[in-house]
């Protein structure tokens, strides 16, 4: 009787111990993911509420790895009411743009070097058309423009990674990989189009970043500065203009799988520097350098829902779409009508 009881004992806490392994086990791969979404061990099993557009908001934990798949695509349409200012007229230029539609396509690659520095590699494809009116609106003709974008190279490192709070700082430097020599058969024969139908800076450009992000088991909110900082002229003679950029959002998760959010974006940048001889400035308001650079405020609402529900890969499917609340321009240039994003991560 004592030794059935002895055995049965021995038995349970076999059980016992094994059943706390497996715990362990479980709560090791948690923290590992824990880091993948950057969030603490008992927020994990959540999706990120992170919207799709916000890019450097996580690291991952060494030895994990990330591939994505982003989409953008942009719609502008007239010309901007602030840009009236302009000591430009329009009727300076022989064609006024009417519509443009900018897509973009990135392929991202996240690794982890250490549990402290996660680097990022972005190469995006670039897809731009343009309607434009000639002489007066007489006329309606098409230019497009796609190719290799500057392809981005980042390193991320989490400062602060503390209860539900986090803070990842980055560098990296933009690669001119973009062409910024692009030509359309117009009226004047071949020639080279304006700066925003290019596909890169031409210069070597220096990236920085810094985000803040709160994660709760039901809400998650957040907050991020970006910029671009231009090195040099390009070898055309012109500097685009440096960038700054900062997001704040708000996500809430339905449930483990399912989030929605919401995000003010303020995007600034700089006038365009110098001036590319071969552009005709004269030709379109796009051509002219005095029409770049200013400020735009975007609100946008997203949706994510988690892979592990749809498919056997661990990651997320994101989406977003977003309007500008207010625009203000230099010069001439055309008005933003809509954003749309979307977003596909694999966790491997
Ligand atoms: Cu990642």
């Amino acid at each position: 009787m004592e030794k059935i009881s002895i055995i049965s004992k021995t038995a349970a806490l076999i059980v016992f111990l094994a059943a706390g392994s497996v715990t362990k086990l479980t709560a090791q791969h948690h923290q590992a993911c824990e880091h993948e979404h950057g969030t603490e061990k008992h927020q994990m099993h959540r999706i990120s509420t992170v919207p799709a557009g916000v890019m450097g908001d996580h690291v991952h934990a060494k030895g994990s790895m990330m591939v994505s798949y982003m989409y953008m695509g942009m719609n502008m349409s007239g010309m901007n009411g602030s840009s009236a200012a302009s000591h430009h007229n329009l009727n300076e230029y022989e064609m006024v743009p009417e519509t443009m539609f900018m897509q973009m396509h990135m392929i991202g690659l996240m690794t982890s070097v250490s549990d402290r520095v996660t680097l990022m590699g972005m190469i995006p494809l670039l897809d731009k058309t343009m309607d434009h009116a000639i002489y007066g609106g007489h006329h309606h003709a098409a230019m497009r423009s796609s190719g290799l974008g500057d392809i981005r190279l980042t390193a991320l490192t989490p400062v602060i990674q503390k209860g539900d709070h986090r803070v990842i700082l980055s560098g990296g430097i933009s690669i001119p990989t973009g062409s910024v020599s692009v030509k359309s058969d117009g009226m004047h024969g071949v020639t080279r189009m304006g700066y925003g139908m290019q596909h890169g800076s031409g210069t070597a450009d220096l990236l920085t970043g810094v985000t803040w992000a709160m994660d709760t088991q039901k809400i998650g909110v957040g907050g991020q500065v970006r910029s671009v900082f231009r090195t040099t002229d390009n070898r055309m003679g012109y500097r685009l203009g440096n960038e700054v950029e900062g997001n704040v959002w708000a996500g809430i998760a339905a449930n483990d799988y399912t989030a929605l959010m919401l995000r003010l974006q303020t995007y600034w940048q700089d006038a365009i520097r110098g001036m590319d001889p071969n552009i005709n400035a004269g030709s379109i308001s796009t051509a002219d350098p005095d029409n770049y650079g200013g400020t735009i405020m975007r609100l946008s609402g997203g949706a994510a829902i988690s892979l592990e529900k749809l498919t056997p890969f661990r990651g997320r499917l994101a989406g977003e779409a977003g309007i500008p609340v207010h625009q203000h321009s230099n010069g001439m240039q055309m008005a933003e009508s809509w954003m749309v994003t979307g977003s596909l991560q694999i966790v491997l």
